[in-house]
């Protein structure tokens, strides 16, 4: 799967780029990563990417032209024309069943807005799929766009090994529950003893065990996971 990513802000992926399981998929050519400064494809002298909105108000707005024109020279990179995203407070809420569909994809183009916003030319013109990471404020789309391939890519066969496989994570499409505590070595930690049931050898209890606090803390936590109709 081919990502590019097209952000005013290209020196805050590396650092995430090079974490183990991306470099890992990345080596073996299961993925790439390719990011593209959109600020590279503004015309004017100052290589101004952002403008005072029509109509008034705070802040800046980010200009079209260059948001469309390097999507049109990004697009030819690869064969497969992709789906364009783009990482917008406005956009519909990244779950987990939304990361499923865009795992089917072979090729993602994530646009990462910034200041107040993009105009809205670019999304008539490119007509995006447009995603939110959910209700809270960020500066712009770097991270959300992260979060994004993070989540997608843990779907995509063979980039987690056998060690790191996802097939009981919760929130996978039929598991909802949260996850009940974990413990390894020591025994004793400051005075706080592990559970005498998980040192029981005893394997059916042990899964007795964990599937009940998963409920009770899905219940006290999470109440909303247990109402299907979420
Ligand atoms: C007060 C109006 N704000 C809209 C909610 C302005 C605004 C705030 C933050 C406009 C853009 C941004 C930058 N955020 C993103 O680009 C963004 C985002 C987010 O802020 N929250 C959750 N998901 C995302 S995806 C992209």
């Amino acid at each position: 799967m081919r990502f590019d990513v097209l952000t005013l802000f290209p020196e805050m992926f590396p650092g995430y780029v090079s974490q183990s399981i991306l470099a890992k998929a990345i080596q073996r050519k299961i993925i790439s990563i390719h990011t593209h400064d959109f600020r590279q494809w503004t015309t004017d002298k100052h290589h101004s990417v952002d403008d005072r909105p029509f109509g008034g108000g705070p802040g800046m707005v980010i200009k079209p032209e260059p948001v469309v024109e390097c999507v049109e020279s990004v697009r030819p990179l690869a064969d497969q024309a992709g789906r364009i995203v783009l990482l917008t407070p406005q956009g519909r809420k990244l779950t987990q069943p939304v990361v499923e569909e865009l795992a089917t994809e072979e090729r993602l183009i994530l646009i990462c807005g910034r200041y107040e916003g993009i105009d809205q030319r670019v999304v008539d013109l490119l007509e995006p799929d447009e995603i939110s990471i959910g209700d809270y404020i960020l500066n712009g789309g770097e991270v959300a766009a992260m979060v994004l391939i993070d989540a997608v890519l843990r779907l995509i066969p063979g980039v987690l090994g056998d060690a790191e496989s996802h097939v009981d994570d919760s929130f996978s499409s039929g598991n909802r529950l949260l996850e009940s505590a974990q413990y390894t070595r020591p025994r004793e930690y400051r005075g706080l003893t592990v559970p005498d049931v998980l040192l029981s050898g005893n394997h059916q209890e042990v899964e007795r065990w964990r599937a009940e606090q998963s409920l009770a803390k899905t219940k006290q936590r999470r109440a909303d996971l247990l109402d299907d109709t979420n």
